[in-house]
């Protein structure tokens, strides 16, 4: 099929790939002249917007809070995957897990499947900028890190594929003062499954969402989740007061995000918001000159979608976006015209196949499901294991004790399409694919085309099935075997001229 211009699945191969792999070439060198700014990414597990400045109850996050009140809250930032390996592989490039082939979860774990040329890893970008890289592990000794100082800094990356080199130049806090400007991240484990976090919460005043049965087993596993977020904030106001006794307070920029949506049934893996929304605080150190954008203090409901925290951070730190990079700058001079629109993926999950793709605007949510014959509880088993509300929906449904919205979740089938109003429905209950209104079908013809667009100019591979012996062996891929390739591959890297 000919390829419209534009399309980075076309044009990757070919001159466009030259000047994606050279617009940031040569090295930028006026960090010599001003003082570039550090960036350091705070990257929660699994989480939701679910913060006390979200206005959550039986949540306490007065770090996150305070950071959100001296920086900038975004409460529309939205994920490309429901799940680690896709998203990570997304969000440290810039890209569309389904134009690199990276879309299904941990697929290319042993493999040895490398990044398409001309895509590159955050850390490229940035050691190209002049930039020293850390993936933080170790931190000084006799710094109170809260209770289970060993999570502090898992080093997770989670890739969906294999990076050849060294990723990162260290894992250690201690050798940042002395390599800026840097570029840092520090993984956090607490709202990740198992939750383990001290018990805090009341589990008869959590909210939980409708489409859950309002039972014991589900405040008892909310208010954990809870707990897992309220530890997490006193590890990252422990980080916070490591900032301020380096002296890197005031000239490094803080992201503080998490990789996926939160860890519940409806959550993680799935396209909706509850799956693909996650929380985004950005601060601005009073030592470095602020984006015209940005409003300390406030809240922000631009759409933002975690393949922008990249290019943005690259457009940032004095370098230009590299042209066919799919994230947009969304903050400083060379900031993109804000989002109309962010996109979301879920493809095969260990060993359970679903295909859907999805489109957002500022108030409506439009799900296709390329697999509606597949029940949602499509067995899974880390969920099966880890998740008390999965096996409680299956045994409420035998009893009949679910309302018509919670048994959308125990149905044989699910709809090959969906369409939320976020606005007036936001738990996204009420699908609105049939309702006649004007201003439903409206949104319905103009997100389906959205998807179908960017469907084509993003080349998205997930149109090739995984062959069933692949899909079966959960993810121990063959690279001869597996067609799932994109012709992009198959291109001799470009020459530096
Ligand atoms: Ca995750």
């Amino acid at each position: 099929m000919p390829l419209k211009i534009g399309n980075p699945g076309s044009v990757l191969g070919m001159a466009g790939l030259l000047i994606l792999w050279n617009l940031s070439w040569p090295p930028d060198v006026s960090g010599s002249q001003t003082r570039k700014p550090n960036f350091l990414w705070l990257i929660a597990e699994d989480m939701g917007p679910h913060l006390g400045c979200f206005g959550t109850k039986e949540v306490w996050t007065p770090n996150l809070d305070r950071l959100a009140q001296q920086g900038m809250l975004f409460t529309r930032c939205f994920t490309t995957a429901p799940v680690c390996s896709p998203s990570r592989s997304a969000f440290m490039t810039g890209m569309y897990q389904t134009t690199i082939a990276a879309h299904h979860h941990r697929s290319h774990r042993d493999d040895g499947f490398t990044l398409p040329p001309g895509v590159r890893l955050a850390t490229d970008w940035m050691r190209d900028l002049g930039y020293f890289t850390a993936n933080l592990r170790q931190f000084p000794a006799g710094v109170d890190l809260g209770p289970s100082v060993l999570n502090v800094g898992t080093g997770k990356t989670d890739w969906n594929f294999t990076y050849y080199g060294k990723p990162f130049d260290s894992d250690r806090w201690e050798d940042l003062k002395s390599h800026q400007p840097f570029f840092a991240q520090i993984n956090f484990y607490e709202s990740h499954r198992p939750f383990r976090s001290p018990p805090r919460a009341d589990p008869s005043k959590v909210e939980i969402p409708p489409y859950y049965p309002d039972h014991p087993v589900t405040r008892q596993d909310w208010a954990k989740y809870l707990d897992a977020i309220s530890e997490l904030d006193t590890k990252i106001g422990a980080v916070l007061n490591l900032l301020q006794r380096d002296g890197l307070a005031d000239n490094t920029v803080i992201f503080f995000f998490a990789d996926n949506g939160q860890a519940h049934v409806r959550g993680k893996q799935f396209c909706y918001d509850s799956g693909l929304h996650v929380p985004l605080i950005i601060y601005w150190p009073k030592g470095i000159p602020m984006p015209p954008q940005f409003r300390p203090g406030t809240r922000s409901q631009q759409l933002i979608s975690a393949i922008d925290f990249l290019p943005t951070m690259i457009s940032l730190a004095g370098g230009r976006k590299p042209l066919l990079m799919q994230g947009r700058v969304f903050l400083g001079e060379q900031a993109d015209p804000p989002r109309q629109y962010v996109f979301g993926a879920r493809d095969r999950c260990d060993e359970t196949v679903f295909r859907f793709r999805t489109v957002r605007d500022s108030r409506y949510r439009y799900i296709r499901n390329y697999t509606p014959e597949r029940p949602f509880l499509q067995p899974n088993g880390y969920k099966e294991k880890q998740y008390p509300v999965w096996n409680l929906l299956k045994e409420l449904d035998r009893e009949g004790r679910l309302t018509p919205v919670q048994k959308f979740l125990t149905a044989p089938t699910m709809p090959a399409e969906e369409l939320y109003d976020t606005l007036t429905d936001p738990h996204e209950t009420k699908n609105l694919v049939e309702s006649p209104l004007p201003e439903h079908r409206e949104a319905l013809l103009r997100l389906r085309t959205a998807l179908d667009v960017w469907l084509a100019e993003t080349d998205d591979q997930g149109r090739f099935p995984e062959p069933e012996a692949i899909a079966r062996a959960r993810g121990a891929t063959q690279p001869q075997t597996n067609p799932n390739r994109p012709a992009i591959f198959d291109k001799p890297p470009p020459k530096n001229p």
